[in-house]
């Protein structure tokens, strides 16, 4: 008897149609591949990796600007029993650095604009080998997949081998890499295609980036494992996203996605008519943007939760399914019920249960939870109970009829446009400028990206700041969407008893600087 073969892309590759010279994925740049040349490229790329005799489970760290044979890159990495590591193109040399440093991958493939300093920080961390993918179809990566054969044995993996590492900041300290298997994303994936009810025919407006869980997994593996098509966007445009409804079905975005598109008076029942589902997850979805997107369209947007260590963990329903008949309803401003593998409860600070309505922090176990952080038992440690839930650092509380809200967060984090932002990183570098004693990074609302980052800062004694200086400081070593939108020299900061900063108070102070 053989053993089944875990391997994500297995499962993926199978659910390829029959016919596979049809359209897998159309660019918007007036490109089609089909679901062959998905097979073909990924099994080249494998063999590219295999030949360079590396470890299998090495890590092969990415940062590339969105394309379908970066996708091709990830397939092929899973195909061939590595670990794919996908980096945010804004990330800066210090960024990359600390990734590097951290995950010591075997391969490193960047943009050629960046190769000059990413080749040396990956050859310093004693990378082998570093490849260049760009978005136009050149790179070496490609020139050299091009001698390789097109035919590749999917790698035999255990459900429990890693498929891919996702780094996410912590409150406190750097970077932690969260560990996620081929089963985790597997069984994610397979949920979900019932949950949402895929179905033939469906079509996928792929708008985000491929970096995060959003746009990499739940967005890939849903419409690969449907054997759908996607309608791929290298970067989102609302005109476009909308004029592509008429041949798509699934739409998937997090919230500023649907602000945007909100704001084209393109966007009208009749162009919506042909899509079957609205997704939304990342970042909380107001919901005034609910409630507008069901007048303008006639669709309730579903909303989701997730995150890196998890990939999905609650959903609103779509009522294709008879199993989930008595769950019908789509509730704005909640995330909906625990997905039927997953389990999901609301502790308090000292470990009790809490019932229904009230709030505390959530807490999750189910096949989809990953193993821990990457070579960071400790931390692993501190983020799991005894009985072996995660605690997601999110607080909420489960209504009545079981539908989950988020409230709020334990964790120091500011969402901006449905990516992460560190207070603590970015106070840790405006605290190491010249004339800074202290600063705090708050987020408050925006119309656009839901939240952004706002700096306070106060200077030493006898210290000329000037706001301006520090923002231009900041965007000369870190990701543009970290750099706060504003910042202000204060004199004082307010502080409780204890002596710490109360940022509560800042929030408030400052709520309406980005007020409509
Ligand atoms: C861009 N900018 C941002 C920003 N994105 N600022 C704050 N927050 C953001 N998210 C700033 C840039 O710094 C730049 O400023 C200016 O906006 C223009 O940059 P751009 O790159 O041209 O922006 P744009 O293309 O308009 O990008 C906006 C966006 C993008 C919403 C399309 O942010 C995006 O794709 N977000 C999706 C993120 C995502 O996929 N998250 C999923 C995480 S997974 P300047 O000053 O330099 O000009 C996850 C788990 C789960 O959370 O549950 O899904
Ligand atoms: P990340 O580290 O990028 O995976 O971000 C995960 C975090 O995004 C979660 O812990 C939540 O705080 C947040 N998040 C994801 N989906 C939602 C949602 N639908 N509503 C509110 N917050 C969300």
């Amino acid at each position: 008897m053989h053993d089944m073969n875990h391997n994500l892309f297995a499962a993926l590759r199978a659910a390829f149609p029959a016919n596979l010279d049809s359209v897998a994925v159309q660019t918007d740049n007036g490109l089609n591949y089909s679901w062959r040349d998905l097979d073909r490229a990924s099994a080249m790329m494998a063999n590219l990796l295999d030949g360079l005799n590396i470890p299998k489970g090495s890590r092969v760290a990415v940062q590339v600007e969105k394309s379908v044979e970066a996708m091709m890159l990830y397939l092929a990495t899973l195909r061939a029993g590595y670990v794919f590591l996908p980096l945010n193109t804004a990330y800066q040399s210090a960024e990359i650095e600390y990734f590097i440093g951290n995950a010591e991958p075997a391969v490193v493939v960047c943009s050629s604009k960046n190769f000059g300093w990413v080749s040396k920080i990956a050859f310093k961390a004693g990378t082998q080998h570093v490849f260049t993918l760009d978005d136009d179809r050149t790179g070496s990566l490609l020139t050299r997949s091009v001698h390789c054969a097109d035919q590749h044995v999917v790698h035999p993996s255990k459900s429990d081998d890693l498929a891919a590492i996702l780094y996410t900041s912590g409150t406190t300290g750097r970077s932690k890499g969260a560990m996620l298997s081929h089963g985790n994303l597997l069984s994610n994936a397979q949920m979900l295609k019932d949950y949402w009810g895929w179905q033939p025919g469906d079509v996928l407006i792929h708008a985000l980036p491929i970096f995060h869980v959003h746009g990499l997994f739940v967005a890939i593996h849903g419409a690969l494992l449907n054997g759908s098509k996607m309608i791929w966007m290298a970067k989102f445009d609302p005109q476009l996203a909308i004029a592509k409804m008429l041949e798509a079905t699934v739409f998937m975005g997090v919230p500023t996605l649907y602000v945007r598109m909100l704001a084209e008076p393109s966007l009208t029942r009749q162009q919506a008519s042909h899509m079957r589902l609205f997704i939304a997850g990342s970042a909380p979805l107001l919901i005034e943007t609910f409630k507008e997107w069901q007048t303008r369209t006639g669709h309730t947007i579903l909303e989701r939760y997730g995150m890196s260590e998890t990939v999905m963990l609650t959903s609103n329903p779509y009522q294709a399914d008879a199993r989930y008949a008595n769950q019908t309803e789509r509730r704005g401003g909640t995330v909906g019920f625990p997905l039927p593998d997953v389990q999901l409860r609301v502790q308090d600070d000292a470990g009790k249960n809490l019932p229904v309505g009230e709030i505390g922090g959530i807490q999750v176990k189910g096949p989809n939870v990953f193993s821990g952080y990457w070579r960071m038992p400790e931390k692993t440690k501190e983020e799991f109970t005894a009985d072996g839930f995660f605690k997601t650092g999110d607080v909420g509380k489960i209504d009545e009829r079981g539908y989950v809200s988020i409230v709020g967060r334990s964790k120091d984090l500011i969402i901006s446009g449905g990516y992460n932002v560190y207070p603590a990183e970015i106070e840790g570098y405006i605290n190491d400028m010249a004339g800074v004693a202290e600063s705090a990074l708050i987020g408050v609302p925006h119309p656009d990206f839901g939240e952004v980052g706002i700096a306070v800062v106060i200077a030493k004694a006898g210290a000329q700041l000037n706001a301006e200086h520090i923002i231009a400081a900041l965007k000369s070593q870190l990701a543009n969407f970290k750099i706060p939108k504003k910042c202000f020299v204060v004199p004082e900061l307010p502080r409780n008893t204890m002596g710490k900063v109360q940022k509560n108070l800042l929030r408030e102070q400052y709520k309406d600087e980005f007020k409509k």
